[in-house]
């Protein structure tokens, strides 16, 4: 039996994560929104790549949720994104309605689907999911980290002039202005990053990165970076369908891990066929430990806004 993605939102990364899983050909995708037209194009266009990729995959675009009856995955990019000068948190409200709308539907046509958010604020969004679906913690999930860590291996790679697949760096916490990235958790093939760049350096691309998402907001002046977030999103999606128990830092449900009850937060996990299948446990610095917490209260704070 063929495996089956559902998409909810056609937007930029909603569609393009759409385009990344109908390339590879390892699953058929429903692409679903409220804007009439929107998910039926893009899902047409999409399709009739197929044959140039020579793909075998499916797609359907839609306003129907019966057409995402018993996916194994469903992706949640609906929502509003960022404007220039606007931070993920801004979007809060306007987006909590929409993932609430969206997990009562698809928890009602796909009982044992495993479902990724990734609409922001992403770890109270996905917080959201786990309450409003009743799924186990182990089938829902938050991309953020994923994508942090990418961001962070570009940057160091284009210092080092060394290929990004060498580069490994880990990012924890919340998905926002807090994150955690772990410097030293940074390596080039096992080597460490401060044998090779002046740890001055290497805390300005650590900034560069926590700005990441804003920086290349101000630069597209509409909407906010898709590519790189639809590429995340693959990664998680085929370490599940393909049950290749890949290690991704991404929003996992904590419940006394790493010290946090009942939240939502950036840590490393295992991802396979069940899902959130490990949390990884790492022992954090003191000082790690006091970011952790710092950025564990700033995505509480928000939960409790909703009392979810
Ligand atoms: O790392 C991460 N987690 C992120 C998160 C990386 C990139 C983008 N991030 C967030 O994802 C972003 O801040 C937004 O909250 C979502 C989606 O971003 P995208 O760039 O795809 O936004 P678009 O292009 O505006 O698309 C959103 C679509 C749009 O087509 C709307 O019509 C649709 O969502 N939408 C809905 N679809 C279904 N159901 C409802 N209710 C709905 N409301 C809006």
């Amino acid at each position: 039996m063929r495996k089956k993605v559902s998409v909810i939102g056609a937007g930029n990364v909603g569609a393009t994560t759409v385009q990344f899983v109908v390339q590879s050909g390892i699953a058929d995708a429903v692409l679903f929104d409220v804007v009439d037209g929107l998910p039926q194009g893009k899902a047409l266009d999409l399709a009739e790549a197929c044959p140039l990729w020579n793909s075998p995959s499916t797609i359907i675009g839609t306003q129907d949720y019966s057409d995402t009856k018993d996916s194994d995955i469903i992706v949640i990019t609906a929502g509003l994104a960022r404007k220039p000068g606007m931070s993920r948190n801004d979007l809060l409200l306007a987006n909590a309605n929409i993932v609430k709308e969206v997990c009562i539907e698809i928890a009602k046509m796909s009982p044992n689907a495993i479902a990724i958010v990734v609409t922001n604020p992403m770890d109270v969004m996905a917080q959201l999911a786990w309450k409003t679906t009743e799924f186990s913690c182990k089938r829902v999930m938050g991309m953020g980290g994923i994508l942090d860590a990418s961001r962070l291996r570009t940057f160091l790679s284009r210092e080092l002039h060394v290929s990004p697949e060498d580069i490994e760096a880990l990012v924890l916490g919340g998905h926002g202005d807090d994150m955690v990235p772990l410097s030293r958790f940074m390596t080039v093939k096992g080597i460490q990053m401060t044998e090779l760049l002046p740890k001055k350096k290497i805390d300005a691309l650590i900034e560069r990165t926590r700005n990441g998402g804003a920086e290349i907001v101000s630069l597209l002046k509409s909407g906010s970076a898709y590519y790189a977030p639809a590429a995340a999103i693959f990664q998680m999606i085929k370490s599940i369908l393909l049950d290749e128990k890949r290690l991704f830092p991404c929003a996992a449900y904590l419940n006394g891990e790493y010290g946090i009850k009942d939240t939502y937060m950036g840590v490393p996990v295992i991802l396979g066929k069940e899902g959130v299948e490990r949390i990884v446990e790492i022992k954090l610095t003191k000082e790690e430990k006091a970011q952790f917490r710092k950025s564990c209260t700033s995505v509480r704070k928000l939960i409790k806004k909703f009392s979810i």
